[in-house]
């Protein structure tokens, strides 16, 4: 008997090995967003010896209009991007999606487990359609679906990512505990979300209550991971402020949206707490905050920005590079798909 109600009691995690599962779209340059929010964490996750497993999805930056050869270059640019940020392919697997079929099979059998009134409640779609929703693709409706087949078919137990991609991680543990509850199987884990650090949101340097993004028309909004030293710095000083002093702790940031994003992107980029920020700033102004923050991210910054354009010098590398990370992602994903064919009623006899 199936329900349309996610499941109470999802599957204890603690029957499945301990896997890190998280993608990024290419669909645009890199951002500090993507960088603080998930590129470093990711870096920080294999460090800890987790056995991780981390993805360009493709299939995901087609759901709005991707011109090919850009695609195939901010592709190798991200890969790029994972790299310099400390990825290192030796130690984690790192593919592209479309080069790994599997992903699109199980979205597909996803999609028929996926209600459309959990669909209807994604917040992501909403925002990016805006009003425009009957002129989206069905891709960028169906994407969440995508996402949870990304994350189970490797029975990935942890999904670093930034605040933004919560509510797609939580319909991902729906459609598992579905899924499970429908065949009644334990097969699929209820993989968490891991929301940390002090940058889980950053905001746009022109508009502290929007989120950075890749895709906004404003180059000005966001850093990028390919500035050089002289951009950033500049991005930075003409930042949107305000005109008050930095309080004496972070309960003074509170109604000051943009102060707060500087400080939150201060504190991620020292490892420092963003209590410990304002402590040591408490009474400057931006005349003297911007220009040590600007420091600091060009010192944290520039070193990543120069490896990606090493890398980038060698186009065939990182190609090579995706496609063996490609092959050992297939080979967890391959048995995984076809168990899920299996329960569900699918004949295999090839
Ligand atoms: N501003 C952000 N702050 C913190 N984390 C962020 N992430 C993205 N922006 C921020 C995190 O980066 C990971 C990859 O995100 P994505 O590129 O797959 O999709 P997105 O969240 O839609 O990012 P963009 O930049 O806004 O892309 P576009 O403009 O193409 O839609 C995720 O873990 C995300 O949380």
């Amino acid at each position: 008997m199936t329900t349309d109600a996610p499941q109470a009691t999802p599957t204890p995690n603690a029957a499945f090995k301990p896997r890190i599962f998280s993608g990024i779209q290419p669909s645009g340059g890199l951002t500090l967003g993507n960088y603080l929010g998930a590129l470093k964490r990711f870096a920080q996750k294999q460090d800890e010896g987790i056995e991780t497993i981390y993805c360009l999805v493709d299939l995901h930056a087609i759901t709005v209009w991707q011109d090919p050869e850009k695609l195939r270059q901010q592709t190798r640019e991200a890969a790029a991007g994972f790299i310099a940020s400390g990825v290192d392919p030796a130690r984690s697997i790192l593919f592209n999606q479309s080069q790994v079929g599997a992903h699109a099979e199980l979205g597909w059998l996803f999609n028929c487990v996926a209600r459309l009134g959990w669909m209807n409640r994604m917040t992501q779609f909403k925002d990016k359609a805006g009003k425009n929703a009957e002129k989206m693709s069905l891709g960028l409706y169906a994407y969440p679906s995508l996402m949870a087949a990304d994350i189970l078919l490797y029975h990935a137990t942890m999904v670093p990512v930034g605040e933004d991609q919560k509510q797609h991680v939580e319909l991902t543990r729906d459609i598992a505990a579905k899924f499970n509850h429908d065949f009644k199987t334990d097969f699929f884990p209820t993989p968490e979300p891991l929301i940390e650090g002090a940058a889980t949101r950053v905001m746009s340097l022109r508009d502290g209550t929007k989120k950075m993004s890749k895709s906004d028309p404003s180059d000005a909004s966001r850093i990028n991971l390919t500035d050089d030293a002289d951009m950033i710095a500049k991005k930075i000083r003409k930042a949107t402020s305000d005109a008050e002093p930095l309080p004496e702790s972070v309960e003074g940031l509170e109604g000051r949206a943009e102060a707060r994003n500087l400080v939150n992107i201060y504190a991620a980029l020292a490892d420092m707490s963003p209590a410990a920020v304002v402590a040591e700033y408490a009474g400057a102004g931006f005349g003297t905050f911007k220009p040590a923050l600007a420091d600091l991210a060009v010192a944290k910054l520039s070193p990543i920005s120069s490896e990606m354009t090493r890398l980038m010098a060698d186009p065939a590398e990182i190609d090579r590079v995706l496609g063996k990370g490609a092959e050992q992602a297939a080979a967890i994903a391959r048995p995984i798909l076809e168990k899920t064919y299996e329960i569900m009623g699918m004949i295999r006899s090839r």
